[in-house]
């Protein structure tokens, strides 16, 4: 049984009780006018709070003035205020896959109905036009071929990432144009999972090309095993962001894909918090890499590493890292990377691995350290191919305008550290793009792209500092975009139109973006001007954002921190080392070792030469460039969007907290989406266009007559109920009924029978 099909029948009986409840909420009767004595009549159920402020279902039994008696479900009854009481939908409404089908849109309601199908494992619901998706952190067994196959034959149409993606698909066979398929959600909400099965479906929809189709699948556990870890929030946090583009030619068959990805967590090579852990892919190779490879790399338990096992945590419940770092292996073979970069690869990773574990001795009173010649430093020498007396120098001192002066021991450390982040860095953007090469197949024939966005999920951490500062500002555009599209931008053209329209009010974020991007006073542009001088240090920066920033409403600083209030919620930044981080400089000299390294490094090298020399802007503000390119891609394109929920932050199945839901709810402003989806007018025409579609049908002559006049003789002469449409200026917005025009039309061109359709009781 597929787990989609709870109590079918029962909902599908829903839609007329639901119709009729909606119309009567439409006619004013919302919460505030809530008719007492009909509830009370009609048993109707409402929900009060309990005494621990947990709403729960209760019957009115009798009110006095203010004040009404209920039941509550055990059976208790107690007094409440009649302000207090919210009407709870009718039973046959328990579980609908759409909150647009409640008759009371209330926060008791909307989260009853949500847990109620958290319950049965119905992980997917509609908001009106977003997949609300739900992370049920355990197998629900509801993916794979056969769902695949019956979400694609429209035997199963239930709210899932498979119909988002299918509607995707069809859209952009029947349109023509590029889509986008937007993710978003908190951190472990699941959006890396849903990414990836939209893209097993997209892979599947229209392939006859399996070899690409498995390519792309597998590109996935290469970009998590490089680009995820462990974090105190979830086991397999995504650490970087990623858009996946999935091309097809005109006949909708797979021809490949290319990936962008932004903003990797390089300070995790060489530091992670307590119980988090480094990149996938060190563990992986410490457990599962054969004798031979391991006596070649000197490579020892992950235990043996500082990068590792500085945070005492070197395993995941539940997950083989030797198993692995067997599918990665097969997975670099699919992809068909040599087993000469992969060994490579490895070599490079053994190498970070070793760097971190070089250790520097105090040779004078000013601490100035040199490099302990040992196994580490051997091996990574050795490793990196580059000679060990050049680590040394490298490594011990700083080599400026013709001057070297010695290293402390603190300044030795952290240049080791960015060295080895930087090397993983380009071996990261290398792999990105080997992965990306041969993704590549047919470009030639492609028309068309469907794009997945998977964004690493709004963060607030004990301690907060750059790429904290960087994903939560990513977090904050896209969250515009997603008021834009389904709040902001159809009221805007209905209040453009005249059109009588009840307008919905919903949250702006646009004062916490301006925060980040206005330009000069902006977060962004001040750090980039921080970075450019030399003089700047933190204190210097931290004094200059508190006066230049004040004006802000969502700012305000702390000492030697600031904090920024987000639309998900409020979050202190550490300012320390934003600067650096902003910079991102690695030193002439270390440059000039990794470019005189012999292989493997000699093809990543060019990388790291490029990612720091070449672009001369800071990382904030290259990032905010090509944050604007992506939303500008999306916006030329269509979208759908899923919005990831967690159910609760103890990462366990089965159980569903009101208030962490709900908090996901309200700052992603669902209810105010479903309010404008319950009232929107699903089909838009110019008034032009109507009457070219539909002029046909009208039995005078519409062709001396203007658009507008023609179109409202054709609504007129077809008796099209008033409350299904409205005129605006230069628009016609129908809530129904199209289809019966439509029907009429077809069946006047001699394209449809009239007994094959429904022409709403209307003769020709
Ligand atoms: V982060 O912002 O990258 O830290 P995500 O990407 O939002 O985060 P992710 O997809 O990694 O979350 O999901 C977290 C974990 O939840 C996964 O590792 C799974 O164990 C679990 N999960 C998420 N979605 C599903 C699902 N549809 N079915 C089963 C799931 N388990
Ligand atoms: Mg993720």
């Amino acid at each position: 049984c597929m787990s989609g099909d709870f109590d079918r029948k029962k909902v599908n009986e829903t839609s007329a009780a639901a119709a009729a409840a909606a119309a009567a909420v439409a006619s004013g009767k919302s919460r505030s006018t809530m008719p007492l004595d009909y509830f009370i009549k009609n048993k109707l159920g409402v929900w009060c709070k309990s005494q621990n402020d947990q709403w729960e279902l209760a019957k009115i039994k009798s009110t006095a003035g203010e004040e009404a008696t209920v039941m509550i479900f055990n059976g208790n009854v107690i007094a409440k205020s009649t302000g207090e009481l919210l009407p709870a939908n009718p039973e046959i409404l328990d579980g609908v896959d759409d909150l647009v089908e409640l008759c009371y849109l209330n926060k008791p309601s909307v989260l009853h109905n949500l847990r109620y199908r958290y319950n049965r494992d119905v992980i997917y619901s509609k908001a009106g036009p977003v997949l609300l998706a739900f992370n049920p952190f355990k197998d629900v067994n509801i993916y794979g071929d056969d769902f695949v196959t019956a979400y694609k034959d429209k035997i199963l149409d239930h709210p899932h990432v498979y119909a988002v993606a299918d509607a995707a698909y069809n859209d952009m066979m029947r349109d023509g144009g590029n889509q986008s398929i937007i993710i978003s959600g908190e951190n472990g909400s699941g959006k890396t999972e849903t990414a990836k099965y939209a893209m097993q479906y997209l892979a599947s929809v229209g392939s006859q090309n399996d070899e690409m189709k498995c390519k792309l699948i597998k590109s996935s556990c290469i970009l998590e095993a490089f680009g995820n870890a462990k974090t105190s929030r979830n086991c397999n946090s995504s650490r970087f962001g990623k858009l996946v583009d999935i091309h097809y030619n005109a006949e909708g068959t797979l021809t490949g894909a290319s990936i962008q990805t932004y903003l990797l967590e390089k300070s995790r090579v060489s530091q992670i918090c307590r119980g988090e852990r480094s990149y996938h892919v060190f563990y992986q190779i410490c457990a599962g890499a054969p004798p031979a490879l391991k006596d070649m790399l000197n490579l020892k338990m992950s235990s043996e590493y500082k990068f590792l096992n500085q945070s005492g945590c070197l395993k995941i419940n539940g997950i083989d890292d030797a198993q692995n770092y067997i599918m990665l292996v097969d997975a670099f073979d699919t992809l068909g990377i040599s087993s000469q970069d992969q060994e490579n690869v490895f070599q490079l990773l053994a190498a970070i691995l070793w760097l971190g574990n070089i250790s520097f001795a105090v040779t004078d009173q000013e601490e100035h350290v040199e490099l302990v010649v040992d196994e580490a430093s051997r091996s990574a020498a050795r490793l990196m191919g580059c000679k060990m007396d050049e680590l040394m120098v490298v490594l011990s001192t700083n080599k400026t305008h013709n001057m070297t002066e010695p290293l402390t021991l603190q300044q030795a450390a952290d240049k080791r550290d960015a060295l080895a982040a930087s090397v993983y860095q380009s071996l990261f953007n290398w792999l990105v793009e080997e992965v990306s090469t041969s993704l590549k197949g047919d470009k030639q024939h492609t028309q068309h792209t469907i794009s997945i966005l998977d964004t690493c999920g709004f963060e607030s951490l004990q301690k907060n500092s750059f790429q904290q500062l960087l994903i939560n500002y990513a977090d904050e555009r896209l969250q515009q975009h997603f008021i834009r599209h389904l709040c902001k931008l159809e009221q805007e053209d209905y209040e453009l139109e005249g059109i009588d329209w009840k307008k919905v009010m919903f949250e702006d974020n646009q004062e916490c973006l301006d925060l980040f991007e206005k330009k000069p006073m902006g977060i962004i542009s001040l750090l980039s001007e921080g970075s450019n001088s030399s003089k700047t240090e933190d204190d210097t920066f931290i004094d200059k954002i508190k006066r230049d920033l004040s004006y802000n409403t969502c700012f305000s600083c702390e000492k030697g921190a600031f904090r920024v209030r987000h639309y998900a919620r409020e979050v202190q930044y550490d300012a320390s080392g934003l600067l650096k981080q902003n910079r991102d400089t690695l030193q002439s000299d270390a440059i000039q070792l990794l470019s005189s390294c012999k292989k493997p490094l000699d093809r990543l090298s060019c990388g790291v030469m490029n990612q720091v020399q070449t672009t001369g802007q800071s990382v904030g503000a290259k990032f905010m460039d090509r944050l604007f390119k992506l939303i500008q891609q999306m916006e030329n394109s269509k979208q759908h969007f899923i919005r990831c929920i967690k159910p609760n932050t103890k990462k366990v199945p089965g159980i569903y907290e009101n208030d962490v839901v709900w908090e996901q709810l309200k700052c992603s402003q669902v209810m105010e989406i479903v309010q404008v989806s319950k009232s929107r007018y699903a089909l838009c025409f110019t008034h032009q266009g109507f009457d070219s579609r539909f002029g046909c049908l009208l039995s005078k002559n519409s062709s001396c007559m203007d658009p507008l006049t023609a179109s409202v003789a054709i609504l007129k002469q077809h008796r099209i109920p008033t409350q299904m449409y409205q005129v605006g200026f230069t628009k016609l917005f129908f809530r129904g009924q199209v289809d019966v025009l439509e029907n009429m039309r077809q069946v006047l061109e001699g394209t449809l029978e009239p007994e094959n359709c429904s022409l709403g009781g209307r003769d020709l």
